[in-house]
């Protein structure tokens, strides 16, 4: 058994098995194309309440080599993530002296508007074309992985960053302890870093085991992320809660000096309420995961007894799992629509559905749609209205399958 990849810590306890599974975002060529497998096996550490994956797929393979993620697909997120960047500016009082960096910093979608409001900014991210995106919208990037090392380097190079910007990156990272000392290095004395990541909390009480995949090495909680900035100097100072936003997201605000808000004492005793930092909140997950495959698989079966076609929409990594740990091939779900022109064309992991653009379902007109981005429920359901009122339904799988 692994150790824990924050604190070290020896005594991690296995409380979910998704069995091998291919890679959530590595979108297949052609159906035949060889593709690898990996155990997906979730843990949780009583020593510092982190809850992650023991499987280490190297970062190179997750998020290089074959990564289509683009963040601006999603209009809700792209509102998020400008009215992030207007609050930073208004609140930390930027201007052209200023740095803000983000990491994982994609295709320029937030920091885009930190730069329209003339304060100079710098991505980061190694996943090349997301990165050419973001330099042509004026956002440049470097083109690595974060870490100490890179801070260093940015910090000679350059000037600490008054603030850093850190959104579905720190989960997606197996040296948390270089990527928070990386933090640490490269923020000013009086700087901030935002961190955000869905949090573990609403995972486990909502059932989302589809966003448990490799890319994501830990499942964050205001306990164990306290924890982990503790050991590098840094205090949680405050917590924003966004219980619509990729299932349940937490935005953690760190610091070197700031003294903790009524937000962070808050969350923090919530979470010890909920028991989200002792192993026993975890255990009987396994069992309502289980509950919510065979209730999905039973819901499709029973509209393919009545010969109803289905298909899906979204080809998200959280597809990818729920697709393969419920064993929904292409003879019960026949293909899958997105709206990312880079994974159209593609095929689903493990599957093999071919993804085809949204319009495909007013062409062929599935009897259901299962909708593998139900995160973003409310703007695809009025996307699509059109479908829907020729008569389409959407199956939303989690936190249980409901027609709607
Ligand atoms: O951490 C991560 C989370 C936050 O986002 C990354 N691992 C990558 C990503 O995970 P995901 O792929 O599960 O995320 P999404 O953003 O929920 O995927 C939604 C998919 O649906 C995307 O491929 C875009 C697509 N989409 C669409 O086709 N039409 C999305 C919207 C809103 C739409 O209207
Ligand atoms: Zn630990």
């Amino acid at each position: 058994m692994p150790s824990c990849r924050s604190c070290g810590g020896g005594r991690l306890e296995v409380f979910l098995s998704l069995g091998d599974l291919p890679l959530a975002d590595a979108l297949l060529r052609a159906p035949g194309e060889p593709e690898a497998r990996f155990p997906l096996d979730v843990a949780f550490c009583p020593d510092c309440a982190l809850a992650q994956i023991l499987e280490e797929v190297p970062p190179q393979q997750l998020f290089v080599d074959n990564y289509l993620y683009f963040s601006s697909f999603s209009d809700a997120l792209l509102d998020h993530a400008r009215a992030h960047a207007e609050g930073l500016v208004a609140e930390r009082a930027l201007g052209p002296e200023s740095l803000v960096v983000e990491v994982g910093s994609n295709d320029g979608y937030l920091l885009r508007h930190v730069a329209a409001a003339g304060v100079p900014v710098l991505g980061v991210d190694p996943a090349p074309d997301q990165a050419d995106a973001a330099d042509a919208a004026g956002v440049p990037t470097v083109r690595e992985f974060f870490g100490l090392d890179l801070a260093r380097r940015l910090r000679a190079e350059r000037r600490p960053a008054d603030v850093i910007v850190a959104n579905n990156v720190m989960a997606h990272t197996p040296d948390l302890n270089g990527f928070v000392a990386g933090l640490g290095e490269l923020l000013a004395d009086d700087g901030v870093a935002t961190i955000e990541n869905p949090s573990v909390e609403e995972l486990v009480e909502r059932c989302e085991f589809d966003t448990i995949y490799h890319e994501h090495f830990s499942y964050l909680s205001s306990t164990s992320v306290a924890a982990l900035m503790a050991r590098h100097g840094l205090t949680l100072f405050r917590v924003e809660a966004f219980p619509d936003l990729h299932g349940g997201t937490r935005r953690w605000w760190v610091s070197r000096s700031r003294p903790a808000e009524e937000s962070a004492r808050d969350a923090l005793a919530h979470e010890a309420e909920a028991g989200v930092g002792g192993a026993a909140f975890y255990r009987s997950f396994g069992e309502r995961v289980e509950a919510v495959r065979r209730d999905l698989t039973g819901v499709v079966a029973g509209l393919r007894a009545e010969g109803a076609r289905v298909a899906a929409y979204g080809a998200a990594a959280k597809g990818a799992t729920l697709l393969n740990y419920c064993r929904l091939g292409t003879g019960v779900v026949e293909f899958v629509v997105d709206r990312n022109p880079y994974k159209q064309g593609r095929f689903m992991p493990g599957t093999h559905q071919p993804i085809r653009p949204p319009e495909a379902l007013l062409e062929e007109q599935p009897d259901a749609v299962l909708l593998l981005a139900w995160n973003f429920a409310d703007e695809i359901l009025a996307q699509q209205r059109a479908y829907r009122e020729a008569g389409g339904r959407f199956l939303v799988p989690i936190p249980q399958p409901a027609l709607v």
